[in-house]
This record gives structure tokens, C-alpha cells and sequence, in this order.
């Protein structure tokens, strides 16, 4: 049984590589099938995106396709980046030009105010339309200064309350235990493994 992985980003990608290890499907990816579009991404929330995406990337392979949705909800930001996480700070910016947009944003700001966390949706979705969801968080704080290598995105500049270091220093096995998609894709698994009994 084959499972597509339903994303653009690379980072993600990996992850999920190792989330969803033993589970009894085949993962292959939007390269695999010859997907190269992106879905306009035009929810108002997390949950709305993974949905269009996974429905999308379903409908146009075939396949039980997982696809997800997350960002960075900053407090002091009024929960900016949000939804609009991968575009803040202007199209095709790295993620280091990223990083630094929000710790400009951020100065001055004290430890106290500087709360925030990664969300996480993952919809599954079957070319019929059928839909299964599940969703994490990982509470933390925006740094000072960016830190780590690892990961992708906005780790560098984001420590994990659980483990009090920044998501880019932790090993793939620790970010995928504490990290928003770690615990979002605990619900997905299940959702997997009932779905491959029915199959
Ligand atoms: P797909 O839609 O193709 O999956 P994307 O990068 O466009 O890839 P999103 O629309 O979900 O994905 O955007 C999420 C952005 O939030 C992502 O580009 C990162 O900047 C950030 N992000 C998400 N998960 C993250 C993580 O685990 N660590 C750091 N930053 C993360």
C-alpha cells in the first residue's frame, strides 16, 4: 500500500521518513508521482490547508495522500507568522533572512513576553474525499540569537520549553519526540494503522 507523502518541503519530508517508520505502507513522495505544482495554500487556518492540500495531492495521484500544515504562533507577534508562516518576511526569503525578520521583530522584547509555539495539522486524505486529522504543539520561546543546525526552518531561534534548548540543536529523534509534528503524527499513525486493518 502506498502512501503519498505530500509536501514540497524537504525538511518535512525527512521527518516524516522517520515518524512513520514500521507502519505498513510505502511512502513515496510529490517527486515520486511526478507532482510538481504547489496548492495555493488559502485557509484561515492550519487545519484548512493540510485539508486543500491533501485532498489536492489525493484527488491528483491516486493515492491516500498526508499532507500538513504548520507554523510558528508568536505571542508578542499577535501570533504572527501563523498560517502565513513559509511567506513572512516576503517570497522567496531563506529561512536564515527568515529567522532574522522575526528576531528584528522581537527586539527588545523581554524573556517574559517572548512565548510561542509550533502548530502542526496533518490531514490524511483518499482520492474519494474521505478525510482523517490530528494536530500538536510544541510550547517554547522565541531566543535571542539564533542557535543549532539542525531541523529546518524556524528551529534555530525557537527553544523547546520540555527540553530547554533550541529546536536546531536536538538530535532528529528528540525534535521528532517534542516537536508539533511529532505529537500531531501520533494521532496520524493510529489513524494508519486503523486504515491499513480495513484495506
Ligand atoms: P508544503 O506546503 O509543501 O508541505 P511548506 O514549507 O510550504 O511545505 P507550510 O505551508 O506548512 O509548509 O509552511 C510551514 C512553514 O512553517 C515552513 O516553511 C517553516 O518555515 C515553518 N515550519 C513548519 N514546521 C517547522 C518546523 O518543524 N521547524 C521549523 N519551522 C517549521
Amino acid at each position: 500500500m502506498k502512501l503519498l507523502i505530500a509536501t514540497h518541503n524537504r525538511g518535512k519530508l525527512s521527518e516524516y521518513a522517520e515518524i512513520l517508520e514500521g507502519l505498513p505502507f510505502e511512502l513515496v513522495t510529490l517527486d515520486d508521482v511526478g507532482i510538481a505544482d504547489d496548492v495555493e495554500e488559502t485557509g484561515a487556518t492550519l487545519l484548512e490547508n493540510a485539508r486543500l492540500k491533501a485532498l489536492t495531492y489525493a484527488r491528483q495521484s491516486g493515492l491516500r495522500a498526508l499532507a500538513d500544515d504548520s507554523g510558528l504562533e508568536v505571542d508578542a507577534l499577535g501570533g504572527e507568522p501563523g498560517v502565513y508562516s513559509k511567506r513572512y518576511a516576503g517570497e522567496s526569503k531563506s529561512d536564515a533572512e527568515r529567522n532574522a525578520y522575526v528576531l528584528e521583530k522581537m527586539r527588545g522584547v523581554p524573556q517574559a513576553k517572548r512565548t510561542a509555539r509550533f502548530r502542526c495539522a496533518i490531514v490524511i486524505a483518499d482520492a474519494q474525499g474521505q478525510t482523517w486529522t490530528s494536530e500538536g504543539t510544541c510550547d517554547g520561546e522565541i531566543a535571542f540569537e539564533a542557535r543549532g543546525t539542525n531541523g529546518f526552518g524556524y528551529d534555530p531561534i525557537f527553544i523547546v520549553n520540555e527540553v530547554g534548548k533550541h529546536m536546531a540543536e536536538l538530535p532528529n529523534e528528540v525534535k521528532n519526540r517534542v516537536s508539533h509534528r511529532g505529537r500531531a503524527a501520533i494521532g496520524a499513525r493510529e489513524n494508519l494503522e486503523r486504515l491499513a486493518k480495513i484495506m
